[in-house]
């Protein structure tokens, strides 16, 4: 049977970890910090209603297998897990339901902790934190405090994505294609007064210091887009007001180019449908068609104005700008795929280099001039030309600007000059990065600990010695209808009068959204029980920064970035001393659900390819599919193709895997072992129990090797101290390296070979439970005591392996007949002539020329070649 004990293996160690908190950390002043050491970082869960998904698992065993590494080889290991419990879940089922949010928190939490510790993850669980915890919102608010004192924390009127039917104003993010992520409702622009957070101030330093961590390409470049620096020149364009429009004499058009040196180029110009200047530019012919066309773009998304826009479109104002190259009037049009939210909202187009604007002198018969020529093949290139050359047709006496022959950078160099000169224009640097809408309209977050003096609207943050300022009691979550908070509903929290001064005053009612928790709770875990301050500054300069952080590609941009920025600013004043907290970081791969087998039949029901026009899909079982080539066809009817697809687990699609499932039926360690043993970290992955069937049978025969009655106190072979230390080499070195799948196949050939022995050494068998004790550490301290050890291995010193007992003893002898290779044979080093003879001359492929041949004499190296002549 394949069976053994895990379900009382696993239930009795994880509770002896607990009793025993074996994985706690001490705080500093009892930590020895001689010792180096490893701040292991899983990014944590938000406690849905839903549990665990075996997406969590796989990101949490790779860190706890790092985790426990470490501390076997001698690290303090910082290992700590909390919840991201504040957002909108709990609060929608709270109006759904009436259940208070804290309620439904609590409840999730307490099944997530009970989900992780049924894992056997080595959390220290003295370390747990919540965001929505006083004790821990405290410090976001005197975070927010410290924001808001240095002016990285302002009100601003900007245009909120305001969903009425979730009551609330949503993130860019939370919007896609004018409609609510959540639940698919309308999305309207609407100008408010929200909380900002000056992100941007920071656009460089995000920028230049990605360059100081170990983290994939990939993540970089998608932090690097969000920033979106770029390197211009803005440009004034005169504005000559078309008829019956209201711009006065004088006026200008300010435009962001980065490729000023294509200046003679531009042919009209672009405002976009926000811009203020625009209302003036219309003309009376123009005003009507103007006005439409605004209000039409006022209902688009940024996203729906560039990336998903197809076709382009736009209106004259009938108003004209003078390029001040060529000294002409072009004509001003309003068009949304100008974005008034970046640069100056207004462009110069230059239909012959930039692709959209290409697009749109197309489709208006606007001129298109080229003034760039690319070098050599490049030469004969088609129009749009968006790349690097030499400046044609931009010359101009009267303006003294004289570009031709130049290449593109020194081009844009003159031009920028020559702005300066003429007061123009200049250099200048723009970012995609916006600043940080920062306020929620929801009942749970963070209060913002912000008071107004009654009859002003002058903020003023709440002495810290009132934080935490505690989220006030309520039952009605219901959202006003208007963009407040349900908090605004609570009218003796909101207003109140000092005791001290008699002055009266009104709290802010919106809430910080879900991220604010997120910005620095790798900083609290250092010390949560801190009451003085966030983190004591000497345990912040041992801990810092984060060794490994392991989750989602869907928190690449947003959670590392705002993390990066809190960070950032409590360096600034003083809080922590490094300038990153993340120092390496792996993104871990999706889990896609079994694969789905599916065959194509048309009306008739007779099989059809998938591309048939009128094929409608069935699924089938796997155990109605064959592998063939590299596809699958049916078992049946070989003829027939079948396809084969892993999806993204959905509730919807119904192949959702519940890892709690796994465990009842395979055991935690299996689950763990299974999930390290399907692939790269970084990859996608399909699940198949099929497969943790396997890796479960691994397990079982590890049991019944080390519980086997042949298992001895002898001393290990030489042969069995090389299988032994190619296993340690190799679990070493994958292990580190997060390689898990190949660390994981090396434990398995040491099992395989010491299957074949006879007796089983005792000492060869420690270390490899020690080695198994990252993967499957229930079954590794069950066995580690089966072999007489009394203590837990958690802390018991890593294997060592031994370079020269990994050289092979023997070696492959090549076999000659009058000189020839006829074979090879893996021998002893020290094999003697006449064994070497007897067994050579067995080799097949040597046999053949020796037969019925008579052997004169025979040529032996030792440890070199035997060589048999005979004659003919
Ligand atoms: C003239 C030009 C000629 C441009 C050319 C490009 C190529 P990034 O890299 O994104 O910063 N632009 C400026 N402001 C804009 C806005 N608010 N909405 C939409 N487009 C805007 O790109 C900057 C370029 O995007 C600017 O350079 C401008 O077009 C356009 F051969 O100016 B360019």
């Amino acid at each position: 049977s394949s069976a053994y004990p895990f379900t009382e293996i696993e239930a009795k160690w994880q509770e002896y970890w607990l009793r025993n908190k074996t994985f706690r950390t001490p705080d500093l002043a009892e930590l020895d910090t001689s010792k180096p050491k490893a701040y292991i970082l899983d990014m944590f869960p938000y406690p849905s209603g839903a549990g665990l998904h075996v997406g969590h698992p796989a990101g949490y065993t790779a860190t706890d297998i790092l985790a426990r590494l470490r501390r076997m080889q001698g690290y303090n290991v910082l290992h700590p897990i909390g919840w991201d419990a504040f957002g909108l879940p709990a609060e929608q089922y709270a109006i759904q339901t009436g259940t208070h949010p804290r309620v439904t928190t609590e409840k999730n939490i307490d099944r997530f902790r009970q989900q992780l510790q049924s894992l056997g993850f080595s959390y220290d669980w003295d370390r747990e934190v919540s965001t929505t915890s006083p004790e821990y919102y405290k410090w976001t608010q005197w975070i927010f405090c410290q924001l808001f004192k240095r002016g990285l924390a302002y009100q601003a009127e900007v245009p909120v994505n305001w969903c009425p039917a979730l009551g609330t104003v949503l993130a860019n993010e939370e919007v896609i294609d004018g409609k609510s992520e959540r639940g698919d409702h309308p999305v309207v622009r609407l100008p408010m007064k929200q909380w900002m957070l000056r992100i941007t101030a920071y656009a460089d330093r995000l920028l230049e210091d990605l360059e100081t961590l170990d983290w994939p390409d990939s993540i970089k470049d998608m932090q690097r887009n969000w920033i979106g620096r770029s390197e211009g020149a803005t440009i004034q364009f005169a504005v000559h007001g078309g008829e019956g429009g209201s711009v006065g004499e004088g006026a200008s058009l300010e435009v962001f180019t980065t490729r000023p040196d294509t200046i003679f180029g531009a042919t009209y110009m672009v405002i976009a449908p926000e811009h203020p200047l625009l209302e003036g530019l219309a003309s009376s012919a123009q005003q009507a068609a103007v006005q439409q066309y605004v209000a039409e773009a006022a209902n688009k998304s940024d996203l729906e104005r560039t990336e998903l826009q197809k076709v382009k479109s736009g209106v004259d104002t009938g108003s004209f700008a003078i390029n001040p190259a060529t000294g002409e009037r072009v004509p001003i049009w309003v068009a949304d795929y100008v974005l008034g939210s970046y640069g100056s909202g207004a462009i110069m187009a230059v239909p012959a280099h930039d692709t959209r604007d290409h697009e749109f002198a197309q489709q208006y018969g606007l001129p298109i001039v080229q003034v760039v020529q690319g070098h050599g093949a490049e030469a004969e290139q088609q129009i749009p030309f968006t790349g690097k050359g030499v400046a044609v047709s931009s010359s101009s006496e009267a303006e003294e600007l004289r570009l031709d022959g130049l290449g593109t950078e020194e081009a844009a160099a003159a031009v920028v000059r020559w702005l300066q000169e003429k007061g123009l224009g200049s250099a200048q640097t723009n970012y995609k990065l916006r600043d940080w809408l920062f306020a929620r309209q929801r009942y749970w977050g963070e209060p913002f600990p912000i008071v107004f003096e009654d009859g002003s609207d002058e903020p003023q943050a709440v002495p810290e010695s009132e934080l935490p300022l505690v989220l006030p009691e309520t039952d009605n979550f219901k959202p006003s209808g208007s963009p407040e908070s349900p908090l605004a509903n609570i009218s003796d929290w909101v207003s109140f009068t000092d005791p001290e001064t008699g002055k009266r005053y009104r709290r802010e009612t919106s809430t910080m959204p879900q991220w604010a928790g997120s910005c620095w709770y790798y900083l609290r875990y250092l010390q949560p029980w801190n009451t003085e301050r966030p983190v004591d500054p000497e345990v912040e300069k041992y801990w810092l920064p984060v060794d490994l952080y392991v989750g989602g590609a869907e928190h690449a941009v947003l959670h590392l970035l705002y993390a990066r920025f809190w960070h950032k600013v409590l360096y600034d004043i003083g809080v922590v001393t490094r300038k990153e907290p993340f120092q390496s970081l792996v993104s871990q791969g999706m889990i896609l659900g079994e694969v789905e087998y599916t065959v194509y039949r048309d009306q008739d029901g007779n099989y059809v390819d998938e591309g048939h026009p009128s094929a409608s899909p069935s699924r089938i079982e796997e155990a109605e599919v064959e592998k063939k080539g590299s596809g699958y066809v049916l078992r049946e009817q070989p003829s027939v193709r079948v396809s084969s697809r892993a999806h993204k687990m959905s509730k919807s699609r119904g192949n959702v895997v519940n890892p709690d499932d796994v465990v009842t039926m395979y055991g935690a360690d299996s689950l763990r072992l299974y999930e390290m043993f399907m692939g790269p970290l970084r990859d996608t992955k399909v699940w198949s129990t099929n497969q943790v069937e396997g890796v479960h049978r691994f397990l079982a025969r590890s049991f019944r090797l080390v519980t086997g009655d042949n298992v001895t106190e002898d001393e290990p072979s030489k042969d069995q101290l090389r299988s032994l230390h190619i296993a340690i080499k190799r679990a070493t070195e994958e292990t580190e390296q997060m390689r898990f799948n190949t660390g994981i196949s090396a434990l398995m050939e040491f099992v395989n070979a010491a299957y074949k022995w006879d007796a089983v050494p005792k000492s060869a068998l420690r270390p490899f439970v020690l080695l198994l004790a990252p993967y499957a550490p229930h079954l590794a301290e069950e066995l580690w005591q089966v072999l007489g050890q009394e203590d837990t291995l958690a802390y018991a010193p890593w294997p060592a392996f031994d370079e020269k007992l990994l050289i092979s003893d023997t070696f492959n002898l090549p076999i000659q007949v009058n000189g020839k290779l006829r074979g090879t044979v893996e021998v002893a080093k020290d094999i003697a002539q006449e064994e070497a003879e007897a067994i050579g001359r067995e080799q097949e492929g040597v046999a053949k020329f020796l037969n019925g041949k008579d052997i004169k004499k025979t040529i032996f190296v030792p440890g070199r070649i035997l060589n048999f002549i005979v004659g003919k």
